[in-house]
């Protein structure tokens, strides 16, 4: 059964010129974009954005950098689609990133790491909805 996920192509990945070629990764990989749109985003979105993450030291610096430029916001579907993005991420710490996954080669440090992606059916949920309307997802 194909499974939708949610994913960001973060300030940093975009200020460098480095959307398309982690969207020719995505493709490559086999997901078929549902939705795609660029916007730049307030704090206070980012703030809704991040909420599970409002209690850790780093929630200033998340969503100040997350509203610091045009961002790409992605509905994605394939089979297995929450873990396999997640996988071709690569881990949160770039440093600590398989070859060949996109934070590996386009993420400069665990702060501006290049993409997000849902972690679990239900995050995915949520922040599918919190970026996109139903009439956007047809
Ligand atoms: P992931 O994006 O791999 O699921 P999470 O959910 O643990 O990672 O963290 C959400 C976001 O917060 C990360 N993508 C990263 O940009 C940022 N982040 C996580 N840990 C740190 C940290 N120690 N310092 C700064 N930013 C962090």
């Amino acid at each position: 059964m194909p499974q939708r996920t949610f994913s960001i192509l973060k300030p940093d990945a975009v200020r460098a010129g480095n959307s398309a070629a982690i969207l020719a990764e995505i493709a490559k990989a086999g997901f078929k974009i549902v939705a795609i749109k660029k916007q730049s985003i307030s704090k206070t979105q980012a703030e809704g954005f991040y909420y599970v993450h409002k209690e850790r030291s780093f929630f200033g610096e998340l969503t100040t950098f997350m509203s610091s430029g045009p961002i790409i916001l992605l509905v994605l579907e394939k089979d297995n689609a929450i873990a396999d993005l997640r996988k071709l991420m690569g881990a949160t710490n770039p440093a600590n990133a398989e070859e060949g996954t996109i934070r590996k080669m386009f993420a400069a440090s665990i702060s501006e790491n290049a993409i997000h992606g849902s972690d679990a059916e239900e995050t995915a949920a949520f922040e599918i909805g919190y970026w996109f309307a139903g009439y956007e997802l047809l």
